[in-house]
């Protein structure tokens, strides 16, 4: 079987998946298919397959960068790495990943759950709709995949050869390492904001305490090999219904700070909070839920650690052996903490000012509204990685915000 790879089209479809069982079972014969490519992603194709009144998704990796075009090229083996991702995560949250019903390495596709109603976070949030458990199901996922992917619970040996193999999901980092911690600190060739930021962006970059902290956070990203993480939570990757909230798009997984997937979920969601005054006429109600996501965030995420420190941790990480107490993790929430805070500041730069903005700002038509909702937002991201230490709680952080958005 010839098995190089080539990039689907709705046309090509059919021909070329139509003998696979996963689909065939779930969609029925490929004469009746109807497909639709629909990804809106930076990266990957995303389509849809109807068939028999049911539907699945085949997303597949492109050689390339698809926000930029195939002058950023980029390896097919992310679709490898999603694929694992995912794996683990059904394992460590049951329920909160896509179901993946086929996976082909060569042709980096996978074929999976098509998740229905669903629709992305980040569109709701623009619109001004609740999501009932966002907070709760969010923080639990951060939670079991931080606490289950790390040697407080996975056998030494499996979590280093794990580590190993995430290793090699080098470019996807490398894209992490250049836009988030990087280029929002100077003039890079992929860079833009909005014109009329243009001060606070000179000030921000002239702040080597801010630089100096954001270099500290990239080391933790490259270095603190703590857990698996999905390397890329923002309210992209979150879909949802009124009431049911699932978790997609691990492509950037790699292994590092247990504080990193919530750092950048935090980011979204305060996002959004800053975003909403120009997306409605009365955004306080809204802005209140959200600030109330964030602290519910945290709290469910610290409750289910301590759930699971107290009965499952069997790894080489604070042995019961030893005896260790509440202080131990208390300690180990504070660094997790005061990483959360870091990876937040910096995530809150970069969508302002690197080169993979957000709709949340990026759809605010009038820029001399736009940069003042964004001038907030960057002022609090500064003042996350250089002042970290007196955001002592989510409650703090949420106070952080309000502030922010008074001025
Ligand atoms: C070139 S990729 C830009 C961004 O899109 C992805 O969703 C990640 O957030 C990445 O940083
Ligand atoms: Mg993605």
């Amino acid at each position: 079987q010839d098995d190089r790879y080539e990039a689907l089209t709705p046309e090509t479809l059919p021909d070329r998946l139509g003998g696979l069982d996963a689909l065939i079972s779930r969609v029925g014969s490929a004469a009746g298919w109807q497909v639709q490519e629909v990804g809106d992603g930076n990266l990957n194709l995303v389509f849809i397959v109807r068939g028999q009144g049911a539907a699945v998704i085949v997303k597949q990796a492109l050689p390339y960068v698809r926000l930029v075009g195939d002058s950023w090229p980029l390896p097919l083996t992310r679709a490898f790495f999603e694929h694992e991702a995912l794996v683990r995560q059904a394992a460590r949250d049951p329920g909160r990943v896509p179901e993946v019903l086929h996976f082909d390495k060569a042709q980096a596709l996978i074929v999976m759950e098509f998740l229905s109603p669903h629709t992305i976070l980040r569109g709701k949030l623009i619109a001004g709709e609740r999501v009932e458990g966002l907070a709760e199901a969010m923080g639990r996922f951060c939670a079991r995949t931080a606490f289950r992917g790390s040697d407080l619970s996975m056998e030494a040996g499996e979590k280093k050869a794990d580590a190993a193999l995430f290793l090699d999901n080098v470019a996807l980092c490398d894209i992490t390492e250049q836009l988030i911690f990087t280029d929002p600190y100077c003039e890079a060739e992929r860079n833009h904001h909005t014109p009329e930021l243009a001060p606070i962006v000179a000030s921000l970059r002239a702040d080597e305490a801010v630089r100096d902290a954001a270099q500290a956070m990239l080391m933790r990203f490259t270095a603190g090999a703590e857990t698996l993480c999905h390397g890329d939570l923002h309210t992209g990757s979150i879909m949802c219904t009124d009431t049911e909230t699932r978790v997609i798009d691990p492509e950037f997984g790699f292994y590092g700070p247990m504080g990193f997937d919530l750092g950048m979920l935090l980011a979204n969601f305060l996002m959004a909070f800053f975003s909403q005054p120009a997306h409605r006429d009365e955004p306080g109600e809204m802005q209140d839920w959200l600030l109330s996501v964030v602290t519910e965030t945290c709290a469910a995420f610290e409750a289910e650690f301590a759930r699971l420190w107290a009965e499952e941790r069997a790894g080489i990480l604070y042995p019961a052996r030893l005896g260790h107490g509440d202080a131990a993790l208390r300690g180990l929430m504070a660094h997790i903490w005061n990483d959360a805070l870091g990876f937040c500041g910096c995530e809150m730069h970069r969508r302002c000012l690197s080169l993979a903005h957000n709709a949340d700002f990026e759809t605010i038509s009038d820029t001399g509204l736009r940069a003042r909702l964004e001038a907030r937002n960057i002022e609090m991201g500064r003042q996350l990685l250089v002042a970290r230490g007196q955001v002592p709680d989510a409650s703090a952080l949420a106070e952080l915000a309000r502030e922010h958005d008074g001025k």
